[in-house]
């Protein structure tokens, strides 16, 4: 039975703008205010899903949410027509309506935790749709999350689409960018990694806290999705992120580290006590695949110190596995902008003795001004062939899926978005259409409360 690694990609929504929302994201806090353009942002994402679906790799799609998000506004008091529901938040409570806008679900990374088939004790994949409580705007997207992870994983003998965590601002996750799983292939039996910043219930482990900018992920949050998971405790290692990570900007442990099969490629400063980190992790790997060590791959603050880290998202690029057995590095256009950045990778290249033997920058703009690199807007799903025949067929990327998919975003989206557009009951109307077009294309029913309510 063969196994590979699908990369679901968000596909950024019609009303993609910025917001300066998120607090201890630097690009977010940089860019509020300024004016987007969603059309350019959605083909940007597309195109590096063609890039590496014409590498080999299978690649998928999740579809956007419903934005302005009418539902939330309504349960928050607004009634009247959709029109009446738009007019009265921009004219009473502006912000609500911007966070209630924001596409944020673009950036599939936080919607959800998965665990293969290969390393579960009941032998389905399991997801756990992130409850993203720490951010308003993006606690309004595990609802919609979990009727799209169902709408596309929904034989219930192979998947298990579980509930968020429950527990409010105290349990926050943030889903895949918080989870590195790493394994001789992706097939073999994988070792768990999750990284928290913050314990909800005093656990005594974890003792520095961050001072300027608030962790997002709590151990009792990760701790809940490994047993859901139905994981192991021989598969399983938990760590905290530094806190000083933290408040320079690195808000999910992906803008300090990614992995991918048996590589490990972080930041010295990613971890309390990064070294003895690596060091636990490497032993537990081996007890796991004996005679195969784990390539962990470090990046000193010499050549790359954290705020460079930061601001080129170097860390947030997707490492992935050829058809040919070696690794790429996605990388944000930025990493090559950035000297220090782009001679590290370029050295680390010409080494020749890692399994990282490529590297390929995206203009991926629109979406890095919110703080969303390559690695945020993609989930990563590990599924055998007869997983993968069990899905929608019309989810996947090839040539013919992406030139409609680049005409659909061509014939709805806009090339200019600021926040007084947002008010606009239009707007809405183009994003409805959009999205009921693009179930239809998907092959995935109805799943916005929009097309509930029509009756579709
Ligand atoms: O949650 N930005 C997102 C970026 C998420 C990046 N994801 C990963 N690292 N996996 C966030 O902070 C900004 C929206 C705004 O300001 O308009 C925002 O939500």
């Amino acid at each position: 039975m063969k196994t590979h690694e699908v990369n679901f990609d968000g596909l950024v929504g019609p009303t993609h703008n910025y917001a300066g929302l998120s607090h201890g994201n630097v690009a977010s806090m940089t860019h509020g205010g300024a004016a987007s353009n969603p059309r350019e942002a959605a083909l940007q994402g597309l195109a590096k899903m063609k890039f590496l679906a014409d590498l080999g790799l299978p690649q998928a799609v999740l579809p956007p949410h419903e934005r302005p998000a009418l539902e939330t506004l309504r349960a928050l008091g607004f009634a009247g027509s959709d029109a009446d529901v738009l007019r009265a938040a921009a004219k009473h409570v502006p912000q609500l309506l911007v966070a209630c806008s924001s596409a944020s679900n673009m950036w599939v990374a936080n919607a959800a935790t998965v665990a293969p088939s290969a390393d579960t004790a009941d032998g389905r994949v399991h997801f756990t749709p992130a409850n993203l409580v720490s951010k308003f705007h993006r606690s309004i997207e595990p609802p919609q999350t979990a009727r799209t992870l169902r709408a596309i994983f929904r034989d219930e003998a192979r998947f298990a689409v579980h509930e968020p965590v429950p527990g409010g601002q105290a349990l926050g996750d943030e889903g895949a960018a918080n989870h590195t799983r790493l394994a001789p292939t992706h097939g073999h039996y994988g070792l768990h990694f999750f990284v928290y910043g913050h314990s909800a219930l005093g656990a005594p482990e974890v003792k520095a806290k961050p001072g300027k900018f608030s962790s997002r992920q709590a151990l009792e949050a990760s701790a809940a999705v490994a047993r859901r998971h139905e994981l192991g405790e021989d598969n399983t290692v938990f760590a905290q992120q530094a806190p000083a990570a933290i408040d320079a900007g690195v808000f999910h442990n992906d803008v300090i580290a990614v992995g991918n099969e048996n590589v490990l490629f972080y930041h010295e400063q990613a971890f309390v006590g990064t070294a003895a980190v690596v060091a636990g992790l490497s032993r537990r790997y081996e007890k796991l695949n004996p005679g195969d060590g784990l390539v962990a791959l470090r990046v000193p603050s010499r050549r790359v110190p954290l705020p460079d880290a930061v601001k080129s998202y170097l860390f947030n690029s997707q490492l992935v596995t050829l058809p040919g057995g070696e690794m790429a590095l996605i990388a944000p256009r930025d990493c090559a902008e950035a000297p220090r950045v782009r001679d590290f990778l370029r050295e680390l290249v010409d080494r020749g003795d890692t399994p990282v033997q490529q590297v390929h920058y995206f203009d991926l703009k629109q979406s890095m001004r919110n703080g969303g690199g390559p690695a945020c807007l993609r989930l990563r799903v590990v599924l055998t062939d007869a997983e993968r025949a069990a899905l929608p067929p019309s989810v996947f990327l090839d040539d013919r899926s992406h030139a409609r998919l680049a005409a659909w975003v061509k014939k709805h989206y806009r090339e200019k978005l600021t926040h007084a557009d947002l008010a606009d009951p239009q707007l809405l109307e183009e994003s409805r259409r959009a999205l009921d077009e693009l179930t239809r294309m998907l092959g995935l029913g109805c799943i916005y409360p929009f097309q509930r309510e029509a009756g579709r």
